[in-house]
């Protein structure tokens, strides 16, 4: 490869991370509006904090290489969904799937697959809702359908998962059969406490619900 050859091939990488970059920008500010407004209407926040990252080109080289997929920018945007990331940490599992429905209901983004770990989980018990959308992308020349994967997910599974995460890289991929029970048996402690919590933020609205029509009554009266 000669010199120029390779600034071209390096001007192309670039411009084709900046697409992700633009895609999650706009997603990112699409929830940020979802949270303001919803705020506003019900006097409460369902998003405890949100993180997004793009994937670096090695680790979008090694995923293509896995998966034995010849090099092209076509195939790397048809089979790898999960460039641009969004994690949306929420405060209940009804919360998630709020989320999950106001956004798939935006008439500009296009909903290409679900995996609901929450209803089906992981055999390691890894829990979350992931979608994949489509978000339309406006540049100078063009306009691109730049997929993001978006994964919603409770504290208490952002948690578990984060910790996962560590403990199955420091054990470099080889966790014995003992802490893997354990680390299921963990996510099924932290599932039941999302239950619980989902059960007493239930309890606490119809309590306030229940408060509101008597002062209303009182009022009346
Ligand atoms: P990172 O660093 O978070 O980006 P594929 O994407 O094709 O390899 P698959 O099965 O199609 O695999 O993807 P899936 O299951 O929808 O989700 C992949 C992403 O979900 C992972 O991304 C993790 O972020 C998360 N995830 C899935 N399973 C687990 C799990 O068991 N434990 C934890 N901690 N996270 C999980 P990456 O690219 O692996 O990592």
């Amino acid at each position: 490869l000669s010199i120029a050859q390779l600034k071209q091939f390096k001007n192309e990488i670039t411009r084709f991370m900046m697409m992700y970059k633009f895609a999650l920008d706009e997603l990112e500010t699409k929830v940020e509006i979802l949270q303001e407004e919803f705020h506003f209407l019900h006097d409460y926040n369902p998003i405890e904090h949100t993180k997004s990252r793009l994937k670096t080109p090695e680790s979008i080289l090694k995923k293509l290489y896995r998966k034995g997929i010849p090099f092209s920018f076509a195939s790397i945007r048809s089979h790898i969904k999960d460039i641009a990331g969004l994690r949306i940490t929420c405060s209940f599992i009804s919360d998630i799937y709020r989320i999950s429905e106001m956004l798939v209901n935006q008439g500009d983004l296009k909903l290409v697959e679900v995996k609901d770990y929450i209803q089906n989980p992981k055999p390691n018990g890894y829990r979350s809702l992931h979608l994949i959308v489509e978000v339309p992308v406006f540049m100078s020349d063009r306009k691109e359908n730049v997929c993001v994967e978006v994964q919603i997910r409770t504290i208490a599974m952002d948690f578990w998962a984060s910790l996962e995460h560590k403990i199955y890289y420091k054990y470099n991929q080889a966790v014995p059969a003992r802490l893997l029970a354990e680390l299921k048996e963990a996510a099924d402690s932290a599932s039941a406490l999302d239950i619980k919590m989902e059960r007493l933020h239930r309890e606490i609205e119809e309590i306030k619900e229940d408060r509101a029509g008597e002062n209303v009554e009182e009022l009346r009266q």
